[in-house]
């Protein structure tokens, strides 16, 4: 019937999405190359609340070994809040949607080669039976096939500097208009074009929602970016109904979740920032920019080398506070499904 229809669409926990997933995860029977962590598996089937975490982060993003270390504490955080952590990533050409530990200390590990994967890259590893940490975009697609609800990172790609004539524009904004995830982060980079990246979230029809009593637009180290959106939520149950009515309607896209940085850290902001723009300069100076996919996670090293690890703390702050906000959001989610 139209109703079950809807259910089946918004809650993402029914029969038809059960099927899949059983069938997902008996994958030497189907041979599709997917595992599902039993933990993630278990909560999924029994409603229970499920938080993705991406590890693009992990492999490019942040200095061993404290992207082992960051990887392990958020999927610790996420279970403190009631949910249950996923983590995704590939290794040796199969999508896991939760990492075990050993996995997580080999996509961690600076002396393997590990690929960056957005969407494009995806297949490409798989027949590669590559390792890979899973950007934005590549979670979301594999958090949308799971049933998963709510994803948290640190920063979203977007819309990079001079990206209206290199089009340089992250994989991540589109993907965002076919995964209805909630996307839980601290705004994007502000290393990109914040407000063409808005304009472009505005065209794809994606919601940009500040969490919080502000209507003010993070920019990842800090709490402001200068740009404010037409929404924001107040608390992880508002946010909820939000996901909630998205799916009800069946819209197929996610939603940008925007929590600003905790305030401890915002003094740092305005320092580092100044420092983000001479990574920036210095990249279109050096050609770094005209690298494709080497470009964000250059600059987010260069970042971190030139605020003396500055930039690396306000990082993983800001982690942390996504990661925990995320929990509460799924909490919430699952309320209203179950
Ligand atoms: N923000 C960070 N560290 C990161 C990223 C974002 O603080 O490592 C990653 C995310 O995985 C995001 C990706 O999806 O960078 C975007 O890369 P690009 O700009 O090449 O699309
Ligand atoms: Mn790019």
């Amino acid at each position: 019937s139209w109703a079950r229809c809807i259910r089946v669409v918004h809650t993402g926990y029914t029969v038809p999405l059960q099927r899949r997933l059983s069938r997902l995860s008996t994958t030497d029977r189907s041979g599709i190359p997917i595992d599902i962590h039993p933990e993630v598996e278990e909560a999924l089937s029994s409603g229970k609340p499920v938080v993705s975490l991406e590890t693009t982060l992990i492999t490019h993003g942040l200095p061993y070994p404290t992207n082992l270390e960051t990887g392990l504490e958020l999927e610790q955080i996420v279970k403190s809040t009631g949910s249950i952590p996923a983590t995704i990533g590939v290794i040796d050409g199969r999508v896991k949607i939760g990492l075990e530990k050993r996995e997580l200390e080999r996509l961690a590990d600076p002396d393997r080669k590990t690929v960056k994967l957005s969407r494009r890259d995806i297949a490409p590893a798989l027949a590669h039976k590559a390792d890979g940490g899973t950007t934005c975009s590549a979670t979301l697609i594999f958090s949308a096939l799971a049933g998963i609800k709510v994803f948290a990172t640190g920063g979203l790609g977007g819309v990079h500097r001079g990206g209206e004539i290199s089009m340089d524009v992250s994989a991540d904004l589109h993907e965002l208009t076919r995964c209805p995830v909630g996307l839980v982060s601290a705004g994007v980079k502000s290393i990109l074009d914040i407000g063409r990246t808005l304009e472009y979230l505005e065209t794809l029809g994606v919601p940009v929602v500040a969490y919080g009593k502000t209507r003010d637009f993070p920019a990842f180290f800090s709490r402001k970016s200068g740009f404010t959106v037409p929404w924001n939520v107040e608390d992880p149950l508002q946010a909820a109904k939000l996901l909630f009515s998205q799916g009800q309607l069946g819209l197929q896209n996610g939603a940008l979740l925007a929590v600003p940085i905790p305030h401890e850290y915002e003094a740092k902001g305005a320092e580092i920032q100044r420092l983000v723009e001479q990574a920036v300069m210095e990249s279109e100076a050096n050609g770094m920019s005209k690298r494709g996919k080497e470009v964000t996670p250059w600059l987010l090293a260069r970042v971190a080398e030139l605020t003396k690890g500055g930039s690396l703390a306000s990082n993983l702050a800001l982690l942390r506070n996504t990661a925990s906000v995320g929990g509460q959001i799924a909490v919430q989610y699952a309320k209203l499904v179950n």
